[in-house]
């Protein structure tokens, strides 16, 4: 063991004592240890200074993440502001929009302004008694087609069978509008009114419709069938 000790000893020396001159080798000796100390104090600032200005940057790094991410909560607290604000004016506007056009139109919403009048156009279908109590339950009525404009505008939006407000159920024959005026401007397609034909499957025919691919002329069909409706009000 001292052998490799020696050994490693001889290999690596730092300030090696000379037998040769005892007093020079002592003076050395301390000349070496003198500037291996300075240099490890040099090395000691050196390490303590890169440690400071390390110890700086990692202050200042984290100073600045800390200033990004209270931007970033600014940025995102001040756009949240922005669509609130955003949200709260488009439904301000968008209300406004609807009480202008139904200001301007007069008429409920889903219904449309035609001269005076306003006319709801059905999606569903009904008897001509059920058609007429959904329009009477909106302070309307089956429409009365009182002129040619008339029926060419309500004619002009269906592509289906549509009942309007005449009928001759009081009366066989005698045709009157539901607002109890008499027909006096009529647009009954070829061979109608009807009533039937004289055919028994189509049963009485007291209720009219505006007929499919007859643009704007009318038929007499029996009131129980069901078909889109008009109502007028
Ligand atoms: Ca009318
Ligand atoms: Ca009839
Ligand atoms: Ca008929």
């Amino acid at each position: 063991m001292e052998a490799v000790y020696g050994n490693v000893k001889s290999k690596n020396p730092v300030c090696q004592l000379p037998v040769s001159n005892p007093p020079a080798s002592i003076k050395f000796n301390r000349r070496c240890y003198l500037s291996v100390i300075i240099f490890m104090v040099m090395l000691s600032v050196l390490l303590l200074a890169g440690l400071i200005v390390f110890s700086l940057f990692y202050v200042d790094s984290v100073r600045n993440l800390s200033e990004i991410s209270d931007s970033k909560n600014n940025v995102t607290e001040h756009l949240n502001a922005v669509i609130e604000r955003l949200n709260s004016s488009l439904i301000k506007t968008t209300k406004k929009l609807m009480d202008f056009k139904q200001g301007e139109t007069g008429c409920p919403a889903e219904w449309i302004r035609f001269g005076s009048s306003c006319y709801f156009f059905s999606r569903d279908s009904k008897s001509w008694d059920e058609a007429r109590n959904f329009c009477r339950a909106r302070e309307a009525d089956l429409v009365v087609i009182n002129s040619k404009n008339e029926k060419t505008f309500v004619s002009a939006f269906r592509d289906t069978p549509v009942w309007i407000g005449l009928t001759d159920g009081a009366v066989e024959g005698t045709w009157k509008w539901v607002d109890g005026s008499s027909l006096t401007l009529p647009f009954w397609g070829e061979d109608q009114p009807d009533n039937g034909g004289g055919i028994s499957s189509y049963g009485e025919e007291d209720c009219a419709e505006i007929r499919y691919g007859f643009p704007g002329s009318w038929n007499d069909v029996s009131c129980k069938n069901s078909m889109k409706w008009i109502c007028e009000k």
